[in-house]
């Protein structure tokens, strides 16, 4: 059965555009998975520790079939795709994937925490969670 998985998107190098809109064809694009909703993109200051620039910050709404490991998986993979070195923690990065929450589910496991820790510390993030909530059913 389809979940509803929120998945958060984070720019803040090159094109950040061009690399949030080609992060949503491929979530689309995914196996047994579509984007249901976007909120409203966001030009954000960086949050944490590290001097960088400016982030381009958007939510979308997904339903996908595939559990929560498999889709971080698929993610991490868009993130390769599109250009992701890892470097530094909190640094920038071309594009950031990460699943906000996934249905009601509760998971912590190595390398995967659900719902995201930060929510409680990103204004933006419960901002876009707000403005995608009438779509959630
Ligand atoms: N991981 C664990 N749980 C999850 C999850 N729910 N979703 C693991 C996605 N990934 C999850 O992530 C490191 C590992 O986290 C992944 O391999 C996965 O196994 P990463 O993206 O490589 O590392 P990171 O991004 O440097 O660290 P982290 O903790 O993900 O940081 P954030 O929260 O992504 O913060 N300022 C603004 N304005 N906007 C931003 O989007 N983002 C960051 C990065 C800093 N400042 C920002 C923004
Ligand atoms: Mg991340």
């Amino acid at each position: 059965m389809a979940e509803q998985v929120f998945v958060a998107l984070g720019s803040n190098l090159g094109d950040r555009a061009r690399h949030l809109a080609e992060a949503r064809r491929l979530i689309g694009a995914l196996p047994c998975t579509s984007v249901a909703a976007e909120s409203a993109v966001e030009d954000t200051a960086p949050v944490g520790p590290v001097s960088q620039g400016r982030y381009l910050n958007q939510m979308v709404l997904v339903r996908t079939g595939l559990a929560p490991r498999e889709l971080l998986d698929a993610l991490l993979g868009i993130e390769r795709a599109l250009g992701r070195e890892r470097g530094e923690r909190w640094g920038p990065r071309t594009i950031d994937l990460d699943i906000v929450r996934f249905g009601d589910r509760v998971v912590s496991e190595p390398g995967l925490t659900i719902p995201h820790p930060e929510l409680p510390n990103r204004d933006f993030w419960q901002r876009e969670l707000a403005e995608l909530a009438p779509h959630g059913c």
